[in-house]
């Protein structure tokens, strides 16, 4: 029997085409001498589509008329239109859960970093200043802070399991109050008045672009650190900047950047920033382990007609697939 057709615009973890080799036919479009025919030719056979980054809007999508799945690596996917999706009747699945973990490892390593000036500290050591005279002492200090956490799913739940064994104490903002023993703010300034530390983790696209303006971080105050690891678009990065100068907060951490992998130039100059390269998941174990779940999602949808984790636009279209 054919195998269904996978489409890959761009290369992905190792797992995907490995765990695709069996049962799926994959086209790897990257490796293509000529992308556009190799689409014009094959689009017709196209069943799925296994994505990693690549922006798929409905004018892609308009390209494969076949086409009845994407899946994507990563649990935000802010890059894919899944409501267009939705309206041509393709499912969309990411890799939420096998994630949590690891990004909320890395949220509290920034967050440590940048109250406790680490990587600055080491810079300090390896230019051989500690010879002249000890690091200067810290002004924050991370036992007895108030946490605000900006998107209370399951990646901020892991941070905030986090925080309590560090002492912190934790509020949130989502849209709807959840059932949790945390504190919650109708508003973000709200939140952000009430923390020390404001954590971002909320998912990226149009209706969180830049949440985090001058506002809030005016509202976050002299003492406060703006944690990012969800997507650099939820920040107003030159507002950010403006504030990280002029001490309206003391310090950020970012895991992501608005137009990433560029960062903004002002970033790179400010001591009082802390910047890491999009590293939130990036483990060896955690990537596999999404890789697999892409490609679950995609053998269980041609095998038993159910995705594994679809987003929540598709989440109609799957129950009327179910019947
Ligand atoms: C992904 C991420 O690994 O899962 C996400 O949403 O931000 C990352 O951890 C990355 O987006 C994969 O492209």
């Amino acid at each position: 029997m054919a195998r269904p057709i996978v489409l890959m615009p761009g290369p992905m973890n190792r797992s995907v085409p490995d765990g695709l080799a069996d049962a799926f036919e994959v086209i790897r479009l990257w490796e293509a001498d000529d992308p556009d025919a190799v689409l014009a030719e094959r689009a017709k056979d196209v069943v799925a589509v296994a994505t990693g980054g690549t922006a798929i809007d409905a004018a892609f999508l308009d390209q494969l008329p076949n086409l009845q799945i994407v899946a994507s690596f990563g649990v935000g996917y802010d890059k894919i239109d899944a409501s267009a999706a939705a309206e041509r009747g393709v499912v969309v699945t990411n890799t939420p859960g096998v994630l949590d973990d690891e990004v909320a490892d890395t949220a509290m390593g920034l967050l440590l970093m940048t109250a406790r000036e680490l990587s600055r500290a080491e810079r300090y050591l390896r230019d051989g200043h500690w010879q002249e005279r000890a690091y200067p002492l810290t002004k924050a200090t991370l036992s007895g802070r108030r946490m605000g956490i900006l998107g209370l799913g399951r990646i901020g739940e892991a941070i905030a399991h986090r925080a309590a064994a560090f002492g912190i104490s934790v509020a949130y903002h989502n849209r709807h109050r959840k059932d949790v023993p945390y504190d919650y703010y109708p508003t973000l300034v709200e939140l952000a008045t009430a923390s020390d530390i404001l954590m971002v983790v909320i998912p990226g696209g149009a209706e969180t672009e830049h949440l985090v303006n001058a506002e809030v971080l005016a509202a976050l105050g002299p003492d406060g650190i703006l944690i990012n690891v969800a997507r650099g678009t939820v920040v107003d990065e030159a507002a950010l900047v403006e504030a990280l100068k002029a001490g309206t907060i003391l310090s950020a951490g970012l895991d992501v950047f608005e137009h990433e992998p560029e960062v903004h130039p002002g970033l790179l100059e400010l001591d009082n920033a802390v910047l890491l390269p999009h590293v939130g998941s990036g483990s060896i174990p955690t990537r596999d382990a999404m890789g697999r779940l892409v490609v679950e999602n995609l053998v269980s949808w041609f095998e038993r007609g159910v995705p594994v984790t679809p987003v929540q636009e598709s989440a109609e279209l799957v129950r009327k697939t179910r019947g």
